[in-house]
């Protein structure tokens, strides 16, 4: 009867570590892929990414099973030209939000394995400097129904 009790403890107290285990200290909302011209090679991904975390979270890589390559890129302007820069990580300070949006920072999905629509989901799993991984799932969508805040110059 001992052995019982104390096993029903142990279980009471493992259960809330499990519940932590779930909540990552990166939060990412407003996710989406946008949708290319068809069999695309290259199409980019927008987030925000929030630390809700006392130290900083660093994002060291991404890979998605539907993309050869994920990366991040920041798009900065030479000359009055338009070009992208590959990120080899992104830093986010302690309570602070990054976005990921057209015209800086985003995210840059590589040669498909399929075509992708509209309406697509794609996983992509998201990876830190702490080892601790996080996957989401974004929705392909057309340009104009994504975040609210549009900077298109195309
Ligand atoms: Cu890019």
């Amino acid at each position: 009867m001992r052995i019982y009790q104390t096993f029903i403890l142990i279980l009471a107290m493992a259960l809330p570590a499990v519940i932590f285990a779930g909540n990552h200290p990166l939060h990412i909302s407003q996710g989406m892929i946008q949708a290319g011209p068809p069999n695309a090679q290259v199409l980019a991904g927008y987030m925000i990414l929030e630390n809700s975390s006392d130290k900083t979270i660093v994002i060291t890589g991404a890979t998605s099973p539907l993309f050869k390559q994920v990366e991040f890129h920041q798009t900065f302007t030479e000359g009055g030209m338009m070009r992208m820069r590959k990120q080899e990580q992104l830093s986010i300070p302690a309570h602070k939000k990054l976005i990921l949006k057209p015209g800086s920072y985003h995210m840059m999905l590589i040669n498909p394995t399929r075509s992708l629509q509209p309406g697509d989901q794609v996983p992509v799993t998201i990876k830190t400097s702490s080892k601790n991984s996080l996957t989401i799932t974004l929705t392909v969508k057309l340009p104009d129904s994504g975040m609210q805040e549009h900077h298109h110059h195309h």
